[in-house]
């Protein structure tokens, strides 16, 4: 039987109220015996109680008590919710004492691999609790809730079936038929097969768009000294977040910060203006704004309109390009003139800075986007998950190559079987500790 596990679920610091979670056989026992209550807890329902050092007697703060009975529960183990004061010291020195009474502090992501483990929720939901957290932007917020409900592990059970079945026809035809295989069953196994890996290719693609849900949109802003890069990040962030002056050189790190822009996360890095410098510092920073935009998704690129420049000289990393002309109210006239094509500001009177997210939307996601429309169709949302799609397509790839050269069934099945397990994997069915630990340990404690 699994020990009992504690933790503060609440994140530390202070707050009006902290919970400590405990799950496990002894829970309703530590409950008890913490709040010297002779019968045990009604399940599902709160209780207010004063929680208690068992070995002194000593009070130490008005709680109130949630038992939650197995399998209704978070982990589907036997769960008690304590919420306390919110301070400091109150949710540590009640932690302590349940593991004065039996349990073990929990370890990172504890509670909901046991929720996996126990067969509540399958690894793609229980990526989906971590994601939920840790969104900030009504889309990844949307993805990840889909992800926790199931959305992903329902499709993923859906082709597993269809895999299924189509190797139960195989190996009917492996156990009855002694001749060969007729034309018209390749031609039905094809088909099957086809439309198999055309869904799991669509999820793979999907992972272009998923990705950009669940992580929002690496956009750096690049351009010479001066041209207002700072400017432009203070007039996105609505407030005096970079510093910003008349002098070139002025910024010599790089600094991140996120806006959501029609519900997608957009991470905003500026950068130092590039040139060559003699100042060491500066030249740090130019190499550092170097390499984020190898990482960015996309550059966006300020000129001073009323310098001449080249319009996209930053295109070699592969990541699009949009112009951003600043200054336009030092020269109106050529804003309208211009027949470059991209975002026309001026950061000191903020005209043309919501264009800019508009923009980076578009030529990121390829159309206009506004945060509701992504739950309408699924995506994928991890690099985990692409790959074992991945795999599986190329999987059904050779046994459709099997099929069209009208191989014997057992061929077939030995790729189908392969595409399955990379599927299994996907969902947890067939996993390993390694991948498991790899999961778990980016959660945090209580989570
Ligand atoms: N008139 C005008 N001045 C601007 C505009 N944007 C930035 N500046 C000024 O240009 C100078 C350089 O701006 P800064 O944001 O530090 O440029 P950076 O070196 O590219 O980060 C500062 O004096 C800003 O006040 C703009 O749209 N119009
Ligand atoms: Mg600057």
């Amino acid at each position: 039987m699994e020990d009992t596990i504690a933790a503060i679920a609440t994140p530390a610091g202070v707050g009006g109220l902290a919970v400590i979670r405990i799950s496990g056989p002894k829970s309703s026992d530590i409950a008890q015996i913490c709040t010297s209550q002779s019968a045990s807890y009604e399940p599902h329902k709160a209780t207010f109680t004063h929680f208690l050092d068992p070995r002194t007697n000593e009070q130490i703060d008005e709680v109130i008590i949630t038992c939650f009975q197995a399998p209704k529960s978070f982990t589907a183990e036997d769960v008690v919710e304590i919420s306390c004061h919110g301070g400091h010291y109150i949710a540590k020195r009640i932690l302590q004492t349940t593991l004065d009474n039996g349990a073990r502090l929990a370890e990172p992501g504890e509670f909901t691999k046991r929720a996996f483990l126990n067969g509540r929720i399958d690894l793609t939901q229980a990526e989906a609790v971590s994601d939920i957290i840790a969104s900030q932007t009504e889309t990844s917020h949307q993805t990840a809730l889909q992800q926790l409900q199931g959305q992903l592990k329902e499709k993923v059970v859906q082709i597993r079936q269809d895999l299924i079945d189509t190797v139960s026809l195989l190996e009917l035809e492996l156990d009855f038929s002694e001749e060969e295989i007729d034309k018209t069953h390749y031609n039905e196994i094809n088909e099957a097969i086809s439309e198999i890996k055309s869904t799991c290719e669509q999820l793979v693609d999907s992972y272009k768009n998923g990705k950009i849900y669940r992580n929002g949109i690496l956009a750096a802003i690049v351009g010479k000294p001066n041209a207002g890069k700072s400017s432009i990040l203070n007039a996105l962030l609505q407030e005096e977040r970079a510093l910003v002056s008349e002098v070139p050189g002025t910024t010599r790190d790089t600094i991140e910060e996120s806006i959501s822009h029609n519900g997608i996360e957009i991470r905003l890095v500026d950068t130092a203006g590039l040139r060559t410098s003699d100042d060491t510092i500066e030249s740090m920073g130019i190499s550092r704004a170097e390499n984020v935009m190898k990482q960015a998704d996309i550059l966006l690129h300020v000129i001073d309109i009323n310098e001449e420049t080249d319009p996209e000289p930053f295109q070699e990393n592969g990541a699009p390009v949009i112009p951003i002309y600043n200054k336009i109210d030092l020269a109106p006239d050529r804003a309208k003139e211009s027949q470059y094509q991209g975002v026309f500001t001026s950061a000191t009177e903020l005209t043309g800075i919501a264009e800019i997210g508009d923009a980076v939307i578009e030529k990121v996601l390829g159309r206009h986007h506004n945060g509701a429309e992504s739950s309408d169709t699924m995506v994928i949302t991890s690099e985990r998950h692409r790959k074992a799609l991945q795999s599986a397509v190329e999987s059904l790839e050779k046994a459709l190559v099997s099929v069209e050269n009208e191989m014997p069934s057992e061929f077939i099945v030995v790729d189908l079987r392969d595409a399955l397990n990379s599927l299994g994997k996907l969902t947890g069915e067939t996993t390993t500790d390694d991948i498991l630990n790899n999961i778990f340990e980016k959660f945090c404690i209580g989570k």
